[in-house]
């Protein structure tokens, strides 16, 4: 087994904005991680993934960037980003930070100055093409709404962006301007962060007159000369965000030689509770055996070849406990183990996203638009009025897969506001804090908190957990997930009842003779064969 840290290890991603406020104005902030570095080390992470924090007028939360080597003040100073970094550290704790090289915000510098001009030397660093008003170059549309042209009447030109009309997308075919990125990411380097999230890397190498906008013919060159000039040279981890990857595209972009990255982000799996022809909007229920075979595939395929993360919510995704668990009062603590179980048995870097490792849930259904507030969530409402979608079906299908399910405050305890803030908070608390909450959980060993802690542990102490080769057992069953994962001398045994029905099953033919019971979310056994509700079993040999 290779000695990459990375491979034995637990990443927690904080969205700054929710995480913990400290000055009272209702947004998180960085002296608000410090002040949980204990809680994280408790959990046993060994790094943060950390969503933007630079100067961002925060049209995207911070996904749109107008300062990359600058602190946003309402998250705090330069000063105390430093301070995390070297606090962390005591903490064993690395800082990963959260890489927007796709595009800026329209405020960024680079773009004011390219509005000024055609012969202004900024003006390349973004994508251009001249036209007449109402006319765009072609008919692609933006994530965020509307065609990916903007018009500028001063320049009679269009400027291109994916996202929203604030976020225009940067022209990496413009070797000045991946000059300037790599300075900057290799600034953040030598001030003590290390290890970079690629934002939407597989969009890099857009070719927009060909409506190529992921997996360009130049995407792998740019993301080789990038990582040979910042973090692969300096041996860092880094992480792609790539909705368009593949087994195949996978193994390039984590080939174990480094030229590349680390690992990316796959969304194969997250997409399957969709309508295969519509959008995320059109729900349907997750396939289970499709779903087996995604992860099956994702498993082998990589296996001494590449690496996976592994994850079940980021900041875009709604809560899995709602998602693919139960979160009823019966049946959201033992779902939500059973979800991480199955997901912490494979090979792979796991992330947990903030609050997970409590069990926190989607945002209850609301009675209208108004409990929402992200800019994708805007925009889809605009959409599904516009097919002709009931008022009603709309709010639900928002509720299940809307990005805000992921944005309320952190709960830390019961008092005013979850603990979050002393004032207000940007976004409500979630009611269920009163019952749902760190504070409650952090000293119960039966929590959802402690499971975790459990599973981030029993990584580092389980070879067969970080390289065993995964084999999937009962691929047919369509309501248990099992599976292998095996080495030279270990043998480890996953089994989980992914639905709310008992069900029986041939203990013996699953789990090899002679292994014991890592763990489980049912505290005794109420005989081998027998599966209660959303049980899962960890077994070792
Ligand atoms: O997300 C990539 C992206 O394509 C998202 O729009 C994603 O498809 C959507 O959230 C799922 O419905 C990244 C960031 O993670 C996201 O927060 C940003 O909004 C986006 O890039 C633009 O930077
Ligand atoms: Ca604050």
């Amino acid at each position: 087994m290779d000695n990459k840290w990375w491979k034995k290890s637990v990443i927690y991603q904080i969205y700054p904005k929710t995480f913990q406020d400290t000055n009272g104005d209702g947004i998180g902030d960085i002296p608000g991680i410090i002040a949980h570095l204990d809680y994280l080390e408790e959990l046993g992470i060994d790094a943060i993934w950390l969503s933007p924090v630079y100067c961002s007028p925060q049209e995207d939360n911070g996904y749109d960037i107008s300062d990359y080597q600058d602190i946003d003040p309402i998250f705090g100073s330069l000063n105390d980003m430093d301070r995390l970094i070297a606090e962390a550290k005591k903490h064993h704790i690395r800082i990963i930070m959260d890489l927007v090289l796709n595009h800026t915000s329209d405020e960024h510098f680079w773009f004011q100055e390219a509005l000024k001009g055609k012969d202004n030397p900024y003006h390349d660093y973004y994508v251009w093409r001249d036209g007449v008003e109402g006319c765009p170059p072609n008919d692609l549309t933006a994530s965020f709404g509307g065609s990916i042209w903007q018009w500028v009447p001063e320049l009679g030109q269009y400027y291109m962006h994916q996202f929203s009309t604030k976020q225009p997308d940067l022209n990496w075919s413009n070797p000045k301007l991946r000059q300037a990125l790599y300075d900057m990411i290799n600034w953040w380097i030598d001030r003590g962060i290390e290890g970079f999230r690629l934002d939407v890397i597989d969009h890099v190498g857009k070719v927009p007159d060909e409506k190529i906008m992921v997996n360009g013919p130049k995407l792998h060159d740019y993301i080789r000369e990038m990582s040979a000039s910042t973090f692969g040279k300096a041996g860092l981890v880094s992480v792609g965000e790539t909705w368009s990857a593949t087994p195949e595209t996978a193994l390039l972009y984590s080939n174990p030689d480094g030229s590349e990255m680390s690992m990316v982000f796959q969304f194969e799996h997250i997409c399957l509770d969709q309508d295969p022809d519509g959008t995320k909007w059109d729900l349907r229920p997750l396939p289970l055996l499709q779903f087996k075979e995604v992860m099956n595939k994702w498993q082998t395929e990589l296996h001494g070849k590449g690496w996976n993360s592994l994850f079940w919510d980021n900041h875009d995704l709604p809560r899995i406990v709602s998602r693919w668990g139960n979160d009823s009062e019966e049946y959201r603590e033992v779902s939500a183990k059973m979800l991480a179980t199955l997901l912490h048995g494979m090979e792979g870097t796991p992330y947990v996203y903030q609050g997970e490792e409590l069990g926190m849930t989607n945002i209850p259904l609301p009675s209208s638009i108004d409990a929402y507030k992200d800019v994708e969530t805007m925009h889809a409402y605009r959409v599904l009025k516009a097919r002709g979608w009931s008022e009603e079906k709309i709010l639900q299908s928002l509720c299940a897969k809307c990005r805000d399910n992921a944005r309320t405050p952190m709960q830390w305890n019961d008092g005013p506001q979850a603990g979050f803030t002393t004032g207000t908070p940007w976004m409500p608390v979630i009611p269920n804090y009163t019952t749902i909450n760190a504070a409650s959980q952090v000293h119960d060993e039966d929590s959802v908190f402690s499971y975790y802690k459990k599973l981030i542990h029993l990584r580092k102490e389980t070879p067969v957990m970080v390289d065993g080769a995964f084999e999937m057992l009962l691929p047919e069953d369509e309501e248990i997930f099992a599976y292998h994962r095996t080495d030279d001398s270990q043998t480890l045994t996953v089994i989980c009842n992914f639905y709310g029905n008992e069900r029986r099953i041939d203990a013996d033919s699953l789990v090899p003779k002679g292994s014991r019971l890592l763990l489980s979310n049912y505290k005794d056994m109420e005989g081998a064969d027998l599966l209660r509700p959303y049980e899962a079993r960890m077994y070792l040999k």
